[in-house]
């Protein structure tokens, strides 16, 4: 096992994997920019190291100052949290060309899963199903027109360097395709620096249902069930929870099967999440994460799996701790994202926490950096916290969540605190029916 582990990230992230390493009586180093020298990650590490500017392009995502501080310090693996150089392949690669263990995939399946039209042949060749659509890249009017014939109207432009919704372009007749086939071109080049696209049937009221998926490398496999994701705001997730409303355990099992053969045959290693959309009692790939997910703690609840305590072992050539028949899915958690914004407009409200005061009790965790007197800096996102209930159902669950979020106090800034008690009034929230437009058409209609 290591022995120190260097941190390359910020915020709630860096202090969960800091736990995680304190557990398991390894020593951290954080690594912070000169906007993070007070935060409560970087006091809480035994050594830190400052990389740069406030800027992430000059500090957590500069990979030289990262690898420089892992060698002063002599840690042995370098922890990517999510974000950041999390799914950066030629990050992995240069961590291991230094001598130090990555803490994640390999590089060559990051690779693969960023591309997301390799990453779908991948599923296919694997066995998972996807949403019927072009074989591959789509450059030409006329390839478009070939694939949009089998696949029917309306269809989904996406790009292929793309991923968490950039770069897509919806087409509802044959009329729009042209048009909206080289819009997405154009935008995928711009924003990725590669124009390839690929298209998909357009599901119109799914829900985002994504299963987590863990490997050693003894060729051991595991899923973790799901969570569902579908309550989001322009990509950006709100409110995550396990199990999904939308399944029975029959679908869950099946689902979880196919995956783990899937993980097999590819030889991955690691965590990571396999997004799927779901409609119609159909499962439909969409992409795959190699990371670590900010709604991770979701399914720890549910199962009692310390999900980095896990990564760290794979990594140090550790087998699992656990094996499927063990896991067992106990009651009902979710998760909300706690920003610094506007809970109404979403504006980003950075600035001087003056009061902090964390829920507690049974089945209640806080994962969040925040203290009193802490600034939240402009510069990053606005993700101040982390509140994962716990019930053994999910009445209790959305019972607790409402007393959390009226005990839970942060003074000085805006927070989405008072958005997710809105959200607790709301019938169809309350009875698990929503899918993924459901948000932006609830805030919407708020708004008016
Ligand atoms: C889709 C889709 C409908 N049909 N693909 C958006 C993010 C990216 N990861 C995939 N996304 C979507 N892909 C097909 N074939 C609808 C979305 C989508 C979405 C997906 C999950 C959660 C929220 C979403 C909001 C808008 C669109």
């Amino acid at each position: 096992m290591f022995d120190k582990i260097l941190i390359a990230n910020r915020g709630e992230i860096a202090l969960r994997i800091h736990r995680a390493c304190k557990e398991m009586g390894i020593s951290t180093v954080a690594v912070h920019s000169e906007a993070d020298a007070g935060a409560m990650w970087v006091r809480l590490a035994d050594e830190s190291v400052c990389i740069g500017p406030a800027p992430a392009a000059k500090s957590y995502l500069n990979i030289p100052s990262i690898i420089a501080a892992a060698e002063i310090t002599g840690a042995q693996a370098i922890h990517p949290g999510y974000g950041f150089l999390s799914e950066n392949a030629r990050f992995a690669e240069i961590v291991g060309a230094h001598g130090f263990t990555f803490i994640g995939p390999k590089p060559e399946h990051i690779r693969m899963m960023g591309d997301k039209i390799a990453a779908k042949q991948a599923a296919i060749g694997a066995g998972i199903p996807v949403v019927p659509g072009s074989d591959g890249a789509v450059t030409t009017e006329d390839e478009a027109f070939a694939a949009s014939e089998k696949i029917g109207f309306p269809v989904l432009i996406k790009a292929a360097a793309g991923g968490g919704g950039r770069g897509m372009r919806v087409a509802a007749t044959q009329e729009e395709l042209a048009e909206a086939v080289s819009a997405a071109r154009s935008e995928a080049k711009a924003a990725f620096g590669d124009d390839a696209v690929y298209m998909e049937r357009y599901l119109q009221t799914p829900r985002h249902i994504e299963l987590q998926v863990i490997a050693d490398s003894f060729g051991n496999v595991c899923h973790l069930g799901e969570r569902d994701c579908s309550l989001q705001r322009r990509h950006q997730k709100v409110l995550e929870e396990a199990p999904s409303p939308a399944l029975d355990a029959v679908a869950r099992a099946a689902i979880g099967d196919v995956v783990v053969k899937a993980i097999q045959k590819i030889g991955y290693l690691g965590v990571g999440t396999i997004e799927f959309l779901w409609e119609n009692g159909e499962f439909f790939f969409i992409e795959m994460n190699t990371r670590l997910q900010v709604e991770h703690p979701v399914t720890e609840a549910i199962t009692g799996i310390d999900l980095v305590r896990e990564q760290i072992r794979i990594a140090a050539g550790l087998p699992l701790s656990f094996k499927q028949s063990e896991v067992v899915f106990e009651g009902h958690a979710i998760e909300c994202r706690i920003n610094a914004e506007n809970p109404r407009t979403f504006t980003p409200s950075p600035g001087l926490v003056t009061d902090f005061h964390a829920p507690g009790g049974l089945g209640v965790r806080l994962d969040s950096a925040l203290y009193a007197g802490y600034v939240i800096p402009p510069y990053y996102d606005s993700l101040a916290g982390k509140l994962i209930v716990h019930g053994r159902d999910r009445e209790e669950c959305l019972a607790r969540l409402s007393r959390c979020l009226s005990e839970m106090v942060v003074g000085g800034i805006e927070t989405t605190i008072p958005l997710f008690q809105d959200l607790l009034h709301e019938p169809d929230i309350l009875a698990g029916r929503y899918d993924i437009h459901w948000l932006e058409k609830w805030i919407k209609a708020q708004a008016a």
